[in-house]
């Protein structure tokens, strides 16, 4: 401790152009920093096109009739893909014959996105086993899959027009 203040001392013509530049240094990258969260700001809502429309969900290859299908349905990335953050319709259906069906009614037109897993105990929550990988099955709209994780928002996103039915099927495993 002493050296190390004693080293700093003794050689004040070296060291303190040096910090000097590091500072300096420090500064520029975090206005460099500062810049590209400027030019990245978090995604605003897109603006939606007026009306209302109704998704038809159809879900298949569930592999027992135990619990329930929890299907959570998402307007934006906003909590996706948790049926607890979902802020605009989450629903616990019924299975039979390895399939499922929910309808989602005044949904406005515009992107949305659907995920799916089997509450087979009821839980509400995705099980999972070793390694974190899920024990119930799952599935997302669009077919999404992701090998790790959740697919994103965008990539499980379909579009409904004002007006429209849309029918949709997700199968899940
Ligand atoms: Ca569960």
């Amino acid at each position: 401790m002493n050296g190390f203040c004693r080293s700093r001392r003794s050689s004040p013509g070296y060291n303190g152009p040096m910090i000097h530049l590091i500072k300096r240094l420090a500064f520029v990258l975090f206005a460099v920093a500062l810049a590209s969260c400027a030019s990245a700001p978090p995604t605003a809502p897109e603006p939606r096109p007026e009306g209302l429309g109704r998704v038809e969900i159809t879900m298949t290859g569930f592999e027992n009739e135990e619990g329930q299908a929890l299907v959570a349905f998402f307007l934006d990335d906003s909590g996706w893909p948790d049926p607890d953050e979902s802020i605009f319709a989450t629903l616990e259906v019924p299975i039979s014959d390895g399939q499922a069906f929910a309808v989602v009614e005044d949904v406005p037109a515009g992107p949305f996105a659907v995920s799916v897993f089997h509450d087979e105990d009821s839980d509400r929550e995705l099980g999972s086993g070793a390694l974190g990988i899920p024990s119930e099955a799952y599935g997302f709209s669009a077919d999404a899959r992701s090998p790790f994780g959740p697919p994103k928002f965008a990539e499980a996103r379909l579009e409904l027009a004002a007006g429209e039915t849309k029918q949709i099927t997700i199968r899940v495993k």
